[in-house]
C-alpha cells in the first residue's frame, strides 16, 4: 500500500515567477513584466509599460535562466521525480501574433528538456501560467477577444510539436478557475476592467475563450502524440459551511461553483448544471459559436491537476475574514495560520482529494502545495525551516490517507517554488517556499546564490522511501 511505485515526486515553479532574463534570447514584455510593489505595505501596481529605474520583481526573479542546470543538479540531488515548470510564452511567440516562433525560445528549453533527462526526471509542463504578452492585451484586449483562442492554440501547438519527444505530462492553464474565483484578474486573463464594464459578462467570455483554447489545445495534443498525457489545473480553495445550519451548507456549496465551473467543462467537456447555475446567478452568459460545443467535448483532459493551499468557512452570519490563496474566506478556530494568514488545514488535503476524485473519477495531480514563510539564514549559513517540514509533512500524511484508505487514484505531487521564487500574490522575495533559499531580497538585491535547506535533506528522504518516512 502507499503511493504508486511511480508516484511523482517533485516541485513546481513557473516561467512568471522564476525564470527571469526577461529581455534575454529575444523574448517579448509579458503582463508579469510591467507588475511591480505589493511587498512591505507597497500597492501592487501594473504599469502600461516598463519605466526605467523601476524594480519589477519578474525581471530577474531567481534566474532560472542561467542557473537552470545547477538548479536542475541540486533538484537531482533530491531525487526529484519530476518537475513542474511553465514555457513563457514570450520567449515562444514575443508579441503572441507573430505567425512563425522565435528559435532563440524554443531552444532554450530545449536545453532545459535534455538536463532534466539527463537525471531522468519527467518535465511536468504548464502552457499557460500567469503569463501571456502585453501586447495581446494592448492590442486586443486580452482575453475578451476571441483572436486569443487561436494566438493560444498556435502556441500550444508549436511547443507541443517542438517537445513531443522529451515532454509527455502537460497542463494547459494554471489555476484556470481564478479567473471566476478571483480578486484580480491580471494574472490569470490579463483583464483590466473598463469602468461601466460588466464584469461579470467579460469573465464568462474570457473564461469561454480559455476553455475553448484548452479543448483545442488536449484535443492537437492528442494527434500529435498520442502518448500525451495532458491535464487541467485548478485552484482548490477548499470551504466548510461555519455551521451545521442548512443555509451554511448551501451557501458553502454555492461558493465552490466558480471552482467546479471549469473542472466540468475540463472533464465532462460540455458545461453542465453546475455552470448555468452560475449563468443564472450572475444574470449573463458566454457568447458561442456554432461548433463550439463540439469542439469543447473533443478536448476532454487526461487528469485534473490542482493546487492546494489552505480552507476557509463559509455561512449566512458575518465572520472574520482572512486571506488566502487568492480568496478571501472565513476563519475557522480549529486552524493555525501561516505568517500570510493562510489557515493551515492538511486534512483538507484529504478532503479535498475525495471530493473530486467524487466527482470526476480521473486521476488527480497535486502539482502546488507548499508553505510561504520568512526564512533565518544563520551565521554558519544553515537554515533551519522546520515549520515548512512540519507543514508538508502533515499534507504528504493526509494525501496517504487519501490514497491508502480512500482509494484516490493519485498520480504525483510536486511542492510549490521548490526553490525560492517570486510570489503572485504579492511580489515578494521574502515569503519563501523552497527547500532551496537563494540569496536575493525584496529590494533586488542579493548575489543568486542558492544553499540548501533543512527541508532539502528531510525531502530526500521523503522521495527516497516513496512517503513512508516522514
Ligand atoms: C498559486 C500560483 C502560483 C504561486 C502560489 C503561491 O496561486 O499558481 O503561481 O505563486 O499560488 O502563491 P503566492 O506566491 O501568492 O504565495
Amino acid at each position: 500500500m502507499g503511493f504508486k511505485k511511480d508516484f511523482f515526486w517533485g516541485g513546481a515553479t513557473a516561467a512568471n515567477q522564476y525564470e527571469g532574463g526577461w529581455q534575454e534570447g529575444g523574448k517579448g514584455v509579458s503582463i508579469i513584466d510591467v507588475e511591480r510593489g505589493g511587498s512591505h505595505g507597497v500597492e501592487r501596481r501594473i504599469d502600461d509599460e516598463v519605466l526605467e529605474g523601476v524594480l519589477y520583481p519578474s525581471h530577474e526573479a531567481t534566474d532560472f535562466y542561467h542557473h537552470y542546470k545547477e538548479d536542475i543538479a541540486l533538484f537531482a540531488q533530491m531525487g526529484f521525480k519530476t518537475f513542474r515548470l511553465s514555457i513563457a510564452w514570450t520567449r515562444i511567440f514575443p508579441n503572441g501574433d507573430e505567425e512563425e516562433p522565435n528559435e532563440e525560445g524554443l531552444a532554450f528549453y530545449d536545453r532545459v528538456f535534455d538536463e532534466l533527462h539527463k537525471y531522468g526526471i519527467q518535465p511536468l509542463v504548464t502552457i499557460h501560467h500567469y503569463e501571456m504578452p502585453l501586447n495581446l492585451v494592448k492590442k486586443y484586449g486580452s482575453w475578451r477577444n476571441r483572436k486569443l483562442v487561436d494566438f493560444a492554440v498556435r502556441f500550444g501547438k508549436t511547443v507541443m510539436e517542438r517537445y513531443k519527444d522529451k515532454v509527455k505530462y502537460w497542463l494547459t492553464f494554471n489555476e484556470i478557475n481564478a479567473l471566476l474565483t478571483h480578486y484580480r484578474p491580471w494574472h490569470q486573463g490579463g483583464l483590466v476592467f473598463e469602468e461601466g464594464e460588466n464584469q461579470e459578462q467579460t469573465k464568462l467570455q474570457a473564461m469561454h475563450h480559455q476553455l475553448l483554447a484548452s479543448a483545442m489545445t488536449v484535443k492537437a495534443g492528442h494527434e500529435i502524440n498520442p502518448d500525451f498525457q495532458i491535464g487541467c489545473m485548478l485552484i482548490y480553495p477548499l470551504r466548510y459551511a461555519a455551521t451545521c445550519s442548512p443555509d451554511d451548507q448551501v451557501i458553502t456549496r454555492e461558493k465552490m461553483i466558480p471552482v467546479y465551473y471549469c473542472g466540468d467543462v475540463h472533464v465532462r467537456g460540455r458545461y453542465t448544471n453546475t455552470c448555468r447555475s452560475l449563468w443564472k446567478k450572475w444574470g449573463c452568459r458566454p457568447k458561442m459559436e456554432p461548433g463550439d460545443e463540439r469542439l469543447l467535448e473533443q478536448g476532454k483532459v487526461d487528469f485534473i491537476s490542482f493546487s492546494y493551499y489552505q480552507s476557509n468557512i463559509e455561512g449566512a452570519t458575518d465572520m472574520e475574514r482572512v486571506d488566502g490563496n487568492l480568496v478571501w474566506g472565513g476563519k475557522n478556530p480549529y486552524l493555525k495560520s501561516t505568517d500570510w494568514g493562510w489557515q493551515i488545514d492538511p486534512v483538507g488535503l484529504r478532503v479535498s482529494l475525495n471530493n473530486l476524485y467524487d466527482r470526476y473519477q480521473v486521476p488527480l495531480y497535486v502539482v502546488e502545495n507548499g508553505m510561504g514563510a520568512i526564512d533565518q539564514v544563520k551565521e554558519d549559513g544553515t537554515i533551519d525551516d522546520d515549520y515548512r517540514i512540519d507543514y508538508l509533512k502533515e499534507h504528504i500524511r493526509a494525501m496517504r490517507d487519501a490514497v491508502d484508505i480512500d482509494g484516490v487514484d493519485l498520480m504525483g505531487y510536486t511542492t510549490w517554488g521548490c526553490i525560492d521564487l517570486v510570489s503572485a500574490g504579492t511580489g515578494e522575495m521574502r515569503k519563501r517556499y523552497g527547500f532551496i533559499y537563494v540569496d536575493r531580497d525584496d529590494e533586488g538585491k542579493g548575489t543568486m546564490k542558492r544553499s540548501r535547506k533543512k527541508s532539502f535533506y528531510w525531502y530526500k528522504n521523503v522521495i527516497k522511501t516513496n512517503g513512508e518516512e516522514l
